[in-house]
């Protein structure tokens, strides 16, 4: 039987273990190269006859083969996940593979995926998402590859991956029929095992052995209330597992539990934009204690408290800063590390505390070589991204429930304990502006203008402050010794108020540019960040021309 469509006239069958392998001759793609996170696009092009297949391929061959290797496969639920799963399945069986654990019904959240591959010692995986990025046929879909350490692999391995895509012609499959994956336990694919497992229940052990369960039980026996909204994607039934059955949340607690192909037709990117009715019902009158919500595949969060929201920055900041009041993390931290555009927040805790603190490029898996290292314990992004060393990926429930452990041990509100962290640190004031889908060239254009600039920009003025340093962002990392240049304009200020620019890497129209804006504060602690950071947000504009350029009046969202 013949699967997908294309040329098949050229393409040849063998045999292994019963089952037929073809091997389908393709032209290769030239648009393969991976993003900050992967493979996104829109789910159409994932559909082309074998775009997602040709990819697989180009992962197999960037990694040096899967021949007798154990994978682990798993996905958000979004639209197009089922069949892009058996696909992978039937690839990895047609290559050799020793062994596949899949979540069951191909399920997995990102942050879960990467605790399978480590504790299972599985030589990586294949991570179905397209993160925050709307589903469905019109919606996105992506696919990554995690190594053995369970994180994203690093930019040696992307771009192996990315080379070989150039020049593929061709790759194998089993002839089979698509596999039950909604019985948990083992079969055979081939020569292959395929162990469908239990999304929940690793990862729910995990987290049991990091915080103090019983202090979060004690919480919510008391008057606590919390809101957590999966925003129909793969927290829901972690979230519902965790936080309402083994905690004693209230049964109603988690909203939106049910992971949906198309996530209701939502966005599912936690903040106030796309979280807005959580945001209104913390916001509003008789607001829960604690409000979360998390994304597609599981590994962002964004933490708010009755009448406030925490920025993911901040929430980094008081995390490290009250990090021994968790178990996992009751021996101090070894360091911290954050990506460049985070606010530096995080800094001066890490002063205070006096460990390490690491400034990498946006992305996950530049946090990786720190983590194994041991030279960082937490780590998180501005992205509503925050993590440690439990994993080797960002994790939105982990952050919820080392929320809640703080604060039952400190019972104070949410809202107190940011004012008494920003009372003894100072208050980072932080907003990031995205331009989404502007035109590429333009973007292009706009950050060409700027990046010539840098040099002249010391000592001259823009929103009214002077500037004392802008240069591009480049990274060393302190394990391998790889270098990544490019990866944002900065702009310091004479008040410590920085300014950045990028442009996104996960987009998949046209391109975003992100600015973010910073400024510090040691006395006015308790004011709006907009009217705070209104002098950087006119430096911002005065410098990019981002009207001129793009013809855009107002950024699309504001976070
Ligand atoms: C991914 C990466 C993050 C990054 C974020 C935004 O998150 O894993 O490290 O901060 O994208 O990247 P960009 O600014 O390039 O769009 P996720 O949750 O989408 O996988």
């Amino acid at each position: 039987m013949m699967r997908f469509g294309g040329d098949t006239s050229a393409n040849a069958h063998f045999q292994r273990s019963d089952m037929s392998i073809q091997r389908i001759q393709i032209t290769p793609f030239s648009d393969q190269k991976p993003g900050t996170s992967g493979l996104r696009k829109k789910t159409e092009v994932f559909q082309t006859p074998h775009y997602l297949a040709a990819f697989v391929q180009s992962i197999w061959q960037g990694i040096g083969g899967i021949s007798g290797k154990t994978l682990v496969l798993g996905g958000d639920g979004r639209f197009f996940n089922d069949t892009a799963s058996q696909i992978v399945l039937r690839m990895a069986a047609a290559s050799g593979a020793a062994k596949v654990i899949v979540g069951q019904n191909a399920l997995l959240s990102t942050p879960a995926a990467s605790n399978l591959i480590r504790k299972r010692g599985a030589d990586g995986g294949i991570i179905l998402s397209a993160s925050h990025n709307p589903g469905g046929p019109k919606g996105d879909f992506g696919i990554k590859f995690n190594a053995a350490n369970g994180g994203p692999a690093n930019e040696s391995i992307t771009d192996a991956i990315f080379e070989a895509s150039k020049t593929l012609d061709g790759y194998d499959i089993l002839e089979a029929e698509d596999l039950d994956l909604s019985q948990i336990g083992e079969t055979q694919l081939g020569g292959m095992i395929v162990d469908v497992v239990d999304p929940v229940a690793d990862y729910a052990e995990m987290m049991q052995g990091l915080f103090d369960f019983d202090a979060i039980r004690s919480l919510f026996a008391g008057s606590f209330r919390l809101r957590f909204d999966a925003m129909h994607a793969i927290t829901g039934p972690y979230a519902t597992a965790l936080l309402e059955e083994t905690l004693g949340a209230a049964p109603g607690s988690v909203i939106n539990g049910t992971p949906l192909p198309d996530f209701g037709n939502g966005h599912p990117d936690p903040n106030p934009i796309w979280a807005k009715t959580l945001v209104d019902e913390m916001m509003g009158p008789d607001a829960p204690d604690f409000g979360a919500a998390s994304d597609g595949d599981g590994d962002r969060n964004m933490i708010m408290g009755c009448g406030i929201y925490v920025t993911p920055s901040d929430s980094l900041a008081a995390l490290a800063a009250n990090a021994t009041l968790a178990p996992a993390y009751a021996e101090g931290l070894k360091g911290v590390a954050r990506s460049m555009p985070t606010s530096c927040a995080l800094d001066r805790v890490a002063e205070t505390l006096g460990i390490e603190c690491h400034e990498t490029p946006t992305g996950w898996k530049f946090f990786g070589n720190l983590l194994d290292a041991g030279r960082a314990t937490l780590c998180g992004e501005e992205s509503a991204g925050t993590g440690s060393d439990h994993v080797r990926e960002k994790d939105g429930l982990w952050a919820v429930l080392f929320w809640l452990n703080i604060l039952a041990q400190r019972k104070i509100s949410v809202a107190d304990l940011m004012a008494d962290h920003w009372a003894r640190f100072g208050r980072n004031y932080y907003s990031r502006h995205d331009y989404e889908g502007i035109d590429a060239a333009a973007a292009n254009a706009l950050m060409d203008h700027l990046r010539a600039a840098l040099t002249d920009l010391p000592g001259a003025t823009a929103g009214g402050m002077t500037i004392t340093a802008a240069d591009e962002f480049a990274y060393d990392d302190p394990i391998d010794g790889s270098h990544t240049a490019k990866q944002g304009l900065r702009i310091f200020f004479e008040n410590g108020a920085r300014l950045v620019f990028r442009l996104s890497g996960t987009g998949t129209v046209g391109a975003t540019l992100r600015v973010y804006m910073e400024s510090v504060e040691t006395t006015v602690l308790d004011a709006d960040a907009q009217e705070m950071l209104k002098n950087v947000i006119a430096a911002a504009q005065e410098l990019a021309q981002i009207e001129d350029r793009t013809g855009r009046t107002a950024p699309d969202v504001i976070t």
